[in-house]
Order: C-alpha cells, then sequence, then structure tokens
C-alpha cells in the first residue's frame, strides 16, 4: 500500500435531538467496541478528534415544542461544522460518531462547502423530512434532511453561514417504513428518490445500491453518507431510541457497505443513533463498527 490513508474521528455526544437520554454515550460505545484498533489493524492512520462539548441548559429552558433544545442544537451544529471543516482540509476522510440524528445538521454543513455537488445517502427507518411545522414529535433528529435541503428554521438552515447544503435530486433514503405524512408529501414535491423496504424486499439490495451508486457516481463530486443504525431491523440493532420492526437485516447492511467499499463513492460517513443505554449489551456499537470496517473495505479474504 502506498500512502497511508486517514481517518479523521469526531464525537458528537448529543441527545438534544430527541427525548430518550443515552444516545450521548454512542461515541464512547462505539469506541469501547474497538473501533480505532480495528481501523489500525486495516492499515489507517487514526486521528481521533475526541468529543465535542454539549452544554446542556440545566434550567431546562428553550423546551419550545415545536423545535426542542434549538439554542443547543445550534450551538453544536457550528461548533462540529467547523471541526469536520477543518479535518478535511487536513485531508482526513471525516467519521463522525452520534449522538442523534441532529448532528447531521452540523456535519454536513462542514462538509459541503467541499464539493459543488455532494450526494448523500441517508441509511434510515426514518425520512427526517419534518420542519417545526409537519413534525409530529418537535425532536429535530427528525428534521436533518429537511434542514440540509435549506428547509425549516432559518437558524438551522444557515448553520455554517450557507443554504441550502444539499439539492434534492442528489439525495437517496435507504431503508425507510416509518414516513411522517409531511415527509411524504415533501419527497413527492422534490421528487427525493427513496428505496423504502418494499424495494428492498422486491428487488434485493444488491439491485438497489447499483442504481443508487450508479446514479450517485454519475452526478456527484463527493457523497456523505448518514448511517442511522435504526435503519437495522431490531432484532439485530436494538440499542436505538425509535425501532422500527421490518428493518434491514445485518447481511443486507453489510453488502451494502461492501458495494459502496466497492464503488471508491463515498467521502465522508456518520452513524448515528447507537442508544447502549437501551441495547442488549453492546451489540448495536458492535454492529455499528463492523459496518464501518466494511463500509471502508475490509474483506474477508
Ligand atoms: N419521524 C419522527 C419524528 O420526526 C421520528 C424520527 N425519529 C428518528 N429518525 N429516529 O431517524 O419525530
Ligand atoms: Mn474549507
Ligand atoms: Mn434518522
Ligand atoms: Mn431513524
Amino acid at each position: 500500500m502506498g500512502e497511508q490513508k486517514k481517518i479523521s474521528i469526531v464525537g458528537v455526544p448529543m441527545d438534544l435531538g430527541q427525548i430518550r437520554r443515552g444516545v450521548d454515550m454512542g461515541p464512547s460505545a462505539m469506541r469501547y467496541a474497538g473501533l480505532i484498533e480495528g481501523l489500525k489493524n486495516q492499515g489507517f492512520q487514526v486521528v481521533d478528534y475526541g468529543d465535542i462539548t454539549i452544554h446542556r441548559s440545566t434550567n431546562g429552558t428553550n423546551q419550545e415544542q415545536k423545535l426542542r433544545n434549538l439554542q443547543e442544537v445550534i450551538k453544536v451544529s457550528e461548533q462540529l461544522c467547523s471541526e469536520l471543516d477543518e479535518a478535511i482540509q487536513k485531508r482526513g476522510f471525516p467519521l463522525v460518531l452520534g449522538g442523534d440524528h441532529s448532528i447531521s445538521i452540523g456535519s454536513i454543513a462542514g462538509i459541503a462547502k467541499h464539493y459543488k455537488n455532494l450526494g448523500v445517502i441517508w441509511y434510515d427507518a426514518h425520512a427526517d423530512l419534518n420542519t417545526a411545522e409537519t413534525s409530529p414529535s418537535g425532536n429535530i433528529h427528525g428534521m436533518p434532511l429537511a434542514i440540509n435541503l435549506g428547509l425549516g428554521h432559518k437558524l438551522l438552515t444557515n448553520i455554517g453561514g450557507y443554504s441550502p447544503k444539499v439539492k434534492p435530486e442528489n439525495i437517496i433514503i435507504i431503508g425507510a417504513r416509518s414516513i411522517d405524512d409531511g415527509e411524504r408529501r415533501l419527497i413527492k414535491e422534490k421528487g427525493i428518490t427513496v428505496f423504502t423496504m418494499h424495494e428492498i424486499d422486491r428487488r434485493g439490495m444488491t439491485a438497489v445500491m447499483e442504481e443508487a451508486i450508479d446514479y450517485l457516481a454519475k452526478r456527484t463530486d463527493g457523497v456523505h453518507l448518514s448511517f442511522d443504525l435504526d435503519a437495522i431491523d431490531p432484532i439485530y440493532a436494538p440499542g436505538v431510541g425509535t425501532p422500527v420492526f421490518g428493518g434491514v437485516t445485518y447481511r443486507e447492511s453489510h453488502l451494502a457497505m461492501e458495494l459502496l467499499a466497492e464503488s471508491e463513492l463515498i467521502t465522508s460517513a456518520e452513524f448515528v443513533e447507537v442508544n447502549p443505554i437501551l441495547d442488549d449489551k453492546n451489540t448495536t456499537a458492535d454492529v455499528a463498527i463492523e459496518l464501518v470496517a466494511s463500509l471502508l473495505g475490509k474483506q474477508l479474504l
């Protein structure tokens, strides 16, 4: 092997985008599972930037029902945005560890400014396309994809000082099986490509991934993978805040990561919603780091 490839890891122990505690322990759970050692054994140079500091308001202010913990989420997003901007300038492959999915607001803000036409693969049981108006929960972790499209509260869409971060035609959602009414409307209106569980069942993961890869390879100059562990069936990944049955299997997810590795399409990634408190041992973090390894080219032989 020639020059050693560098991976820049940033942990975001964020749980303010939803209401179940414990997802803030996601970065520790993945490190504890052996993420760093595994990547080093795979031949990577690993730079761990550690975790971003999350400031919580102790008096419970900002509990605005429609955008829970808005001010705190903004702060974390700005900080993550500049950390990733810096990591990319230092030529590392950004690997972000969540934290709930609201962290994607800051990560994509930091990453998208380095591309003219960033593609995004949103691997998730949910579409995360709500705004304050359509959200059934007020939880910001159900909104990051809309925010990255420039839809939602101005202070969130303008993280990093620009908006939008991604074009609707550069987004592919994979694994969806819980979509809210407002999200369904937005998907149709914007023409966002969604491979729901129906397409995965019917056509198989290989066909779905090949189509996604082919499509994004032709039209983007970089692709961010946003991997929500709740995309995987809770039988295999029980440690998530909003489990939805009937999900992608462990094997199918490995296959998806292997196909992405082979394509050399992915230029940054995040693994989110790992909640060790809700888990069976540390199973979900174990699964997550195995998937990271596959995404980054680990092979059996
Ligand atoms: N769609 C619901 C909401 O907006 C649930 C979102 N939960 C997630 N998204 N875990 O990935 O509140
Ligand atoms: Mn820059
Ligand atoms: Mn999500
Ligand atoms: Mn989800």
